[in-house]
C-alpha cells in the first residue's frame, strides 16, 4: 500500500489535498496535530489497502500500539504475498515478521553472572526466578545461588528460602548496597546468582529508585530483567515501563502470565514502550515447568489464537 503524508494548516485543507491526489475514496490512515497545522497519512483506496487497514485494526484491537500495527500489517502483507484473510492463515509469515521487527535475546547468557528480577507487585518475579534457578541448577548443572533483596517483607525471604531448599542451592538476604556486595562476595564461586527484589507500586518512585541504586552499586554488573504481566492494559503497561525504566534500567523483558492474557498484543506493546529485548515468557504457576525462552514463533502462535497449552 502506497502511503502518503499530507500537511496543511487546517484539517479541511489537508483533506482536500488528500482527495485531490488520491481520489475521493482515499483511505485516511491517521491524522495528528503538528507544529503549524495537521498531518494526514493516507493511501489510495483499493482492495489491498483496505485489507491492510483492516489488518492494522485487528492488531490494534489485540493491544498492539498503532505505529507498530501499521508497520506489522505492511510487513505481514509483503511477507505473506498479500493480505491474509485471517492472522492464522499467515502464521508462518507473522513469525518471520516478528523476528525482523522485534528483539529476542535468548535466555540469560552464560557470561552473565548476576541477574535481578524487577517489576510490579505480584508480577511473578519470585516464581520466574525459581523456574530459572531450577533449570540452571538441576538441568544445566550450574552452581546457582539466590539473594533476596526484598527488604520490606519477611514473607518474601521465606518464599525464596523455600525454593532454595527445594532446589538445594544457597540463599542469602540483603537489605542495602553493603549487604548485597557482601552476599555477592560470599557467592564468588557461583556461576549464576539470581536476585529477587520486592514488588513496589508503580507510584512508589522513591523505593524503586533506592533498589536501582543498590543494584547499580553492588560491585559487579547486574542484568535486570523486568517482569511484565501479559494481561495488563496499555495505560498501566506504559506507567510500569516508564517508572521501572528510569529507576532500574532493565536490560531484558520477561512477559509473565502469558497463559492469563486473552489478547497478546501487550507483549508487543511492552517492547515498543521499553525498547529492550525479551528473554523469557512464563506460561503458568508450575515451577519449574511453566517458562520458555521468548521467541517470535511462539508469539506469532499466540497472536493467531493458539493456546499456551496447544
Ligand atoms: N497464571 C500464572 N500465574 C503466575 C505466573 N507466574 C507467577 N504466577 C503467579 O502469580 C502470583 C504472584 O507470583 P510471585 O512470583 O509471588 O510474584 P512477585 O512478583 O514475586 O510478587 P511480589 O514479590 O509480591 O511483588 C503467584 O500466585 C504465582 O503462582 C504465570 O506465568 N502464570
Ligand atoms: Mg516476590
Amino acid at each position: 500500500m502506497q502511503q502518503q503524508t499530507f500537511r496543511a494548516t487546517g484539517f479541511e485543507t489537508a483533506l482536500a489535498r488528500v482527495r485531490e491526489e488520491l481520489g475521493p475514496d482515499a483511505l485516511i490512515l491517521s491524522s495528528r496535530k503538528v507544529g503549524g497545522g495537521v498531518e494526514i497519512r493516507a493511501a489510495r483506496h483499493d482492495a489491498e489497502s483496505q485489507g491492510t487497514a483492516l489488518l492494522e485494526r485487528r492488531l490494534e484491537r489485540m493491544g498492539v500500539p498503532r505505529g507498530a500495527a501499521v508497520t506489522l500489517a505492511l510487513a505481514l502483507r509483503d511477507a505473506h504475498g498479500g493480505v491474509p484473510a485471517t492472522l492464522a492463515q499467515a502464521r508462518g509469515a507473522l513469525g518471520h515478521v516478528l523476528e525482523e521487527e522485534m528483539i529476542f535475546a535468548g535466555p540469560i547468557a552464560e557470561a552473565t553472572r548476576v541477574a535481578a528480577f524487577v517489576g510490579p507487585t505480584g508480577a511473578g518475579k519470585t516464581t520466574t526466578l525459581a523456574k530459572i534457578a531450577a533449570h540452571a541448577a538441576l538441568i544445566d548443572r550450574r552452581r546457582v545461588a539466590l539473594i533476596c533483596l526484598d527488604q520490606y517483607r519477611i514473607a518474601g525471604a521465606e518464599q525464596l528460602q523455600r525454593y532454595a531448599d527445594l532446589i538445594g542451592i544457597p540463599m542469602e538476604s540483603a537489605s542495602d548496597g553493603d549487604s548485597l556486595r557482601d552476599a555477592l562476595r560470599r557467592f564468588a564461586d557461583a556461576e549464576l546468582v539470581l536476585i529477587d527484589t520486592a514488588g513496589r507500586s508503580p507510584r512508589d518512585r522513591d523505593a524503586l529508585g533506592i533498589t536501582g541504586q543498590v543494584l547499580r552499586h553492588a560491585g559487579e554488573p547486574i542484568e535486570a530483567h523486568l517482569c511484565l504481566p501479559a494481561n495488563v492494559g496499555d495505560v498501566e503497561l506504559r506507567a510500569i515501563v516508564e517508572l521501572h525504566g528510569d529507576a532500574l534500567r532493565p536490560r531484558r523483558l520477561i512477559a509473565t502470565k502469558v497463559d492469563e492474557a486473552v489478547y497478546h498484543g501487550s507483549i508487543i506493546a511492552a517492547q515498543v514502550h521499553a525498547g529492550i529485548p525479551y528473554s523469557y515468557f512464563t506460561t503458568g504457576q508450575r515451577v519449574p515447568e511453566d517458562i520458555e525462552v521468548a521467541s517470535a514463533v511462539r508469539l506469532a502462535g499466540l497472536l493467531c489464537g493458539e493456546g499456551v497449552f496447544a
